[in-house]
């Protein structure tokens, strides 16, 4: 038992001071009270918010702390196989309200807090979000930590600890403007391992010589040393008694403050520049989402945090002595995205060069470890370095991928003999000037499992950018993992209300743990009393949007009305364009309306939400739109409720939290074939909000699962698109006429200076209209008037929300997490006694 593991001195100790269990609320108010007045060194009587919330997240740390070194000394113990979730985004959100509801402690929390004069929401929104990712890609890594703590999946994630998350948006006079995201100050979550530093090279050259007996040997000498020091952020499961680890990475000087020979000599400034040179590896997260732009410091940044995160790997597998071939029976490594790909370099350099085995040995242990998710076919977003960069930077790791893409053509060649121009489409290194290092390439060569995140996004990779691999491994090296999202936050934290109801008819919380019981729900899709609750929820969710609204916007808006929502990154692919264009032309339409066809329009309110990459300038001139037409519409006493826009500034998870349990519809609009999966889709079914978008990722499967006619889709299919881009380009383009009224409109400086959107419009009906918004336009406006017509039946309305809640079990990122672990890990949960303690 791990009882026994430990020395007999400490035993005792060890037993008798077990995890914290804030029984009661008194309980739970001394230790809070204790931190007040000894950790943050401030009295009760001058006890804030701010102090309030730093106390009870110390208090709940101190717990998860307890269980967290518990779970560690549990998986030592058990040495089973473990599971590395390798990403440079971790979108976590705020983690207080998360871990009171994961420990099950909230209830005590609340009358423990309101006790001392507080309310918990209030406390709860004293929290920074965690913002280290983009969008879709690193909140999915998120609900995959829940998902496997949850399920007891002996895990560990690990990451870059940037200084700066994604940036805060502003909207001023109506454009994004970015300020930096500092969110460290106080943060609780994360406890230093100042113990935990890893050495990681850069530069210098490799130098080859035969030893005795012959055998080619290479040395990376010379370069330049910078530190990583582990920061360790509990991860706790859902009424588990798991607490898994997230490790994020700090870059830090590897001479300590700073060069003291430099500073001997006199350079002080020179000194404490390289000191800085070095903090900067982790300092900021680049903020592109699905876009790459191969700068020098995200190489550093990569390679920084898989050198780190292997060493760590390779450390605790080797104190289990057992023999190299076992590795990969001990250790799961999944690269989220392309990303992390150099940890397969890294790996193989580890083995051959370090540990001295033969390179295939080493190949094969390297190629059964790693899995590679792919989320994206956009070719802006495919990674590729460039030769002389990674020559500079890492020319060892250089010469390894050399290496493995000679072995690997010349397998190809074997196998394909005659097929000259197949070995130039798979080389891993792109003949082009300078040449090029394709990482998905890479990655699919170093992987036994490549998957996509929805299943048209996985054929689509089959049949697209990865074909040639299709008939080099075959079709089995490529599957597929639906996308899932965390019930626990998107539903339960999310949406209370509605969670309660369910519990209440489903027997318990049990839910939380298999979505599929939502199932049950089906039988009360036409329950009166059932459905009177759930329209008071919704309506509630929406009474508290349109109270953030007031308060960030000063608008307006009405909790009855039809309320469209499109939360995203803002990106041309994605349509938000084609959203705005379809709200200026319901403007048009109802400014030419009588008062007897107003007095029969569903009122909307049009909410948009979503941060532009800084350097794209296409998706500010959207931002600057919305805001633009939200200005006249706002103001216009003709449209009156009938119609509002809004923008919400600066949408991330917290936010989320907020807007998605507050919609009617939410759209997903992506042209066909270009959206891998989205998750966001899944979020707003989950709440009971409808769906109008396209045939693409996602939507096609819940589609499948809640049925046609719970769900509004348009527009052309993924495989009409390349077909009607050839058309645009070398055909005839007609751009569509009620696109074009909208067009004429912006024209005539309706919603300010026409000149600054030009760069929209011409891409339409100049520039081939890449995206399909003129080919799509039609459909969806026909299919935002069937929207306004069924949201007038209420009645139905609610039934169909009912039945498609009830219908997404499939959802759950558990139902994820445990097809990756069959398909790709090959591992299992290790359930641990002490679940049976916890109650749902
Ligand atoms: C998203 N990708 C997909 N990328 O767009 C979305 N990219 O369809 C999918 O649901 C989600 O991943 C999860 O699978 C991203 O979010 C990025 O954020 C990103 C960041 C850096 C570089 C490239």
């Amino acid at each position: 038992s791990v009882e026994a593991s430990i020395p007999e001195a400490q035993r005792a100790a060890w037993k008798k001071f077990q995890p914290k269990e804030f029984a009661t609320p008194e309980e739970f108010e001394s230790e809070v009270v204790r931190h007040v007045e000894t950790t943050l060194a401030r009295s009760m009587f001058n006890c804030d918010e701010t102090a309030a919330y730093a106390a009870t997240s110390l208090a709940l740390r101190d717990r998860l702390i307890m269980e967290w070194n518990q779970t560690q000394q549990r998986h030592t113990f058990a040495d089973n196989k473990r599971i590395y979730y390798l990403s440079l985004e971790f979108l976590m959100g705020r983690a207080l309200d998360n871990a009171m509801l994961n420990v099950g402690k909230k209830e005590v929390a609340k009358e423990g807090l309101l006790d001392l004069g507080f309310r918990i929401e209030d406390i709860i929104s004293q929290e920074h979000d965690a913002a280290l990712g983009n969008g879709g890609l690193g909140r999915l890594a998120a609900c995959f930590l829940d998902s496997m703590a949850s399920l007891n999946y002996p895990a560990w994630g690990y990451g870059l600890r940037y200084r700066y998350g994604i940036f805060k948006q502003e909207i001023v006079d109506g454009y994004q403007v970015e300020v930096p995201d500092y969110w460290l100050d106080f943060n609780p979550w994360e406890f230093p391992r100042h113990d935990i530093v890893v050495d990681i090279q850069f530069f210098g050259h490799v130098r080859k010589y035969e030893d005795d007996d012959g055998k080619p040997i290479s040395v990376w000498e010379g370069g330049e040393i910078v530190k990583a020091v582990a920061y360790d952020v509990p991860i706790p499961g859902f009424k588990t008694a798991t607490t898994n680890n997230l490790r994020l990475w700090s870059s830090k000087a590897a001479s300590g403050e700073f060069d003291f020979q430099k500073f001997n000599s006199g350079d002080y400034e020179s000194a404490v520049a390289e000191t800085q040179r070095a903090e900067t590896i982790s300092a900021v997260l680049y903020p592109n989402d699905n876009l790459e732009r191969g700068k020098e410091l995200r190489l550093k940044q990569q390679y920084f945090w898989v050198a780190a995160s292997l060493y760590d790997i390779v450390r605790r597998f080797k104190k289990s002595k057992r023999p190299w071939n076992e590795f990969p029976d001990q250790v799961a490594i999944q690269l989220n995205d392309t990303h992390p790909t150099l940890a397969i370099v890294e790996l193989q350099r580890i083995l051959i060069d370090l540990e001295k085995l033969e390179w295939d040995e080493a190949w094969s242990i390297v190629t059964k470890t790693f899995g590679y998710t792919n989320h994206t076919v956009l070719p802006e977003a495919l990674e590729k370095w460039s030769v002389p960069l990674m020559q500079n930077l890492l020319p060892r790791h250089l010469l390894i991928i050399y290496e493995i893409n000679l072995y690997f053509l010349q397998s190809v060649e074997r196998k394909f003999p005659k097929d000259r121009d197949l070995l130039g489409r798979v080389s891993i290194i792109e003949e082009s000037q300078p040449k090029m290092v394709r990482m998905a390439f890479l990655a699919i060569v170093g992987s036994h499992k490549v998957n996509g995140v929805a299943e048209l996004h996985s054929d689509l990779i089959k049949s697209t950018i990865f074909k040639d691999f299709v008939k080099v491994f075959g079709p089995d090296k490529f599957t597929n993992v639906t996308n899932g999202i965390t019930p626990r936050r998107w539903l339960h934290q999310a949406n209370p209300r509605l969670s309660e109801l369910i519990a209440s008819k489903t027997g318990g919380l049990g839910y939380l743990k298999d979505l599929n019981i939502l199932n049950e729900l089906e039988k009360y899709a036409d329950d009166k009393e059932f459905k009177k609750e759930w329209a008071e929820i919704k309506y509630a969710n929406k009474v508290r949007l349109a109270k953030h609204i007031k308060e960030t916007t000063g608008v307006t808006v009405n909790p009855a009305a039809l309320f469209d929502i499109q939360v995203k990154r803002i990106h041309e692919y994605k349509r938000q364009q084609m959203n705005i264009f379809g709200v200026i032309h319901r403007y048009l339409t109802i400014k030419a309306m009588t008062p007897e066809e107003k007095k029969k329009l569903a009122p909307r309110v049009s909410i948009f939400g979503g941060k532009a990459a800084p350097g794209y300038w296409m998706a500010k001139t959207i931002i600057h739109l919305i805001n633009s037409v939200g200005a006249v519409v706002n103001n216009d006493k003709d449209v009156g409720d009938l119609l509002k826009v809004i923008f919400v500034e600066d949408y991330n998870v917290s936010k989320a939290e907020i807007i998605v349990p507050a919609s009617d519809i939410s759209e997903h609009i992506s042209t066909a074939g270009t959206e891998a999966s989205g998750t966001s889709n899944m979020k707003f079914v989950l709440n009971g909000g409808l769906i109008i978008g396209t045939c693409d990722g996602a939507n096609i499967e819940i589609t499948r699962e809640i049925g046609e006619s719970n769900i509004f889709l348009f527009g052309n299919l993924a495989e009409e698109v390349e077909d009607l881009r050839h058309t645009h380009n070398y055909g005839e383009h007609i751009i569509d006429p009620a696109l074009l009224q909208v067009f004429a409109e912006i024209r005539k400086n309706t919603f300010g200076d026409a000149e600054s959107f030009t760069a929209l419009v011409s891409a339409i009906e100049d520039h081939g209209d890449y995206y399909l918004v003129s080919d799509d336009f039609n459909s969806y406006i026909q299919t935002q008037a069937l929207v306004d017509e069924a949201y007038k039946n209420q009645d139905e309305w609610i039934t169909k929300t009912i039945l498609s809640v009830a219908r997404m079990g499939f959802f759950s990122s558990d139902r994820c997490i445990n097809e990756y672990a069959e398909s790709i890990w090959n591992t299992e949960p290790l359930n641990p006694e002490e679940d049976k303690s916890k109650k749902l």
